[in-house]
């Protein structure tokens, strides 16, 4: 059985940690409410989390645990052994986020732990509407690798998800009656520039370059983007997790003229709640429920 890893000789003298962005305090009690946790899924919306929390509830009937976050930053919720947590937009919140419930596993003794992050994302060569499986992050220097700049030192981490994961989500995915594909995933900090957008307030680039940029992203076998990809795989590995993204594709940047979504509300409805019908199939599968 595999503990969740943490590396970090100074929490050693605290007595009782406290996770500041989550409000909870380290007891023994925290030990009993998450020692059972195999599963965690992840997404940047509050909404969205609850939602995907209140539709396994409903098609399961595993019962559903109030917010258990006391602090407006992030929301979450426990169906059984299933977590399922919003980490914001980005990677500084979702490093937050992370550090958090690495420690909090840590300290109840969760053993085996999952992490998935059940995402929304921009395609690159799919149709819209397909759920990419992500084989691996790059952030936005193309490179499989997530930077942290520590004490004025650039220091990186090797950003590869686990391969097994991927692969059996993504064969679950095919039984399932939903367009899936798979590829890597590139992961910016920005999302108007850092994606070659062109209606940010700013653009450093021609239409032409972007559409070169576009071309490259697809050759080397980028299928989506968003923005947290690279560090999640790190996090992870760093703490002996395994994990893997599931997004959603909400437009396909190589036929798009326009950057922004135009769905329907029913239609961005249907896409979201696709990587979480995969994501939940293999729950159900894996906890026999
Ligand atoms: C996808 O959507 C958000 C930006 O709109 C960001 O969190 C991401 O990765």
């Amino acid at each position: 059985m595999a503990r969740v890893k943490i590396s970090n000789p100074y929490l050693n003298s605290n007595e009782v940690d406290f996770l500041s962005h989550f409000s909870i305090t380290c007891t023994e009690d925290v030990r009993k409410e998450f020692e059972n946790v195999k599963f965690v899924c992840m997404s940047g919306s509050s909404m969205r989390i609850k939602m995907y929390a209140e539709t396994f509830h409903n098609e399961t009937g595993v019962d559903l645990s109030e917010n258990l976050c006391k602090t407006d930053r992030y929301a979450m919720y426990k169906t059984g052994p299933v977590l399922w947590i919003n980490h914001g937009m980005g990677t500084p919140s979702l490093s937050i986020m992370l550090n958090e419930l690495i420690k909090l596993l840590y300290y109840a003794q969760a053993t085996d732990v999952i992490f998935i992050r059940v995402a929304i994302s921009y395609g690159v060569g799919v149709e819209p509407g397909t759920v990419v499986v992500s084989s691996g992050t790059l952030n936005g220097l193309l490179e499989p690798i997530h930077i942290q700049q520590i004490m004025g030192e650039v220091i990186k981490l090797d950003a590869k998800l686990d391969v097994d994961l991927c692969k059996e989500l993504y064969e679950n995915a095919l039984n399932l009656d939903i367009p899936v594909g798979k590829g890597l995933t590139l992961s910016t900090d920005d999302f108007y520039e850092g994606q070659a957008r062109l209606n940010g307030a700013f653009c450093h680039y021609t239409k032409e370059e972007k559409n070169e940029f576009l071309q490259k992203l697809h050759s080397l076998e980028v299928r989506n983007m968003e923005m947290e990809g690279t560090c999640l795989a790190a996090l992870t590995r760093k703490a002996g997790i395994r994990s893997a993204i599931v997004s959603a594709t909400f437009l396909d940047r190589l036929n798009e003229d326009l950057e922004r979504m135009n769905l329907s509300p029913d239609c961005f409805h249907d896409f979201e709640m696709r990587p979480f019908k995969v994501v939940s199939a293999l729950l159900i599968k894996k906890l026999k429920l």
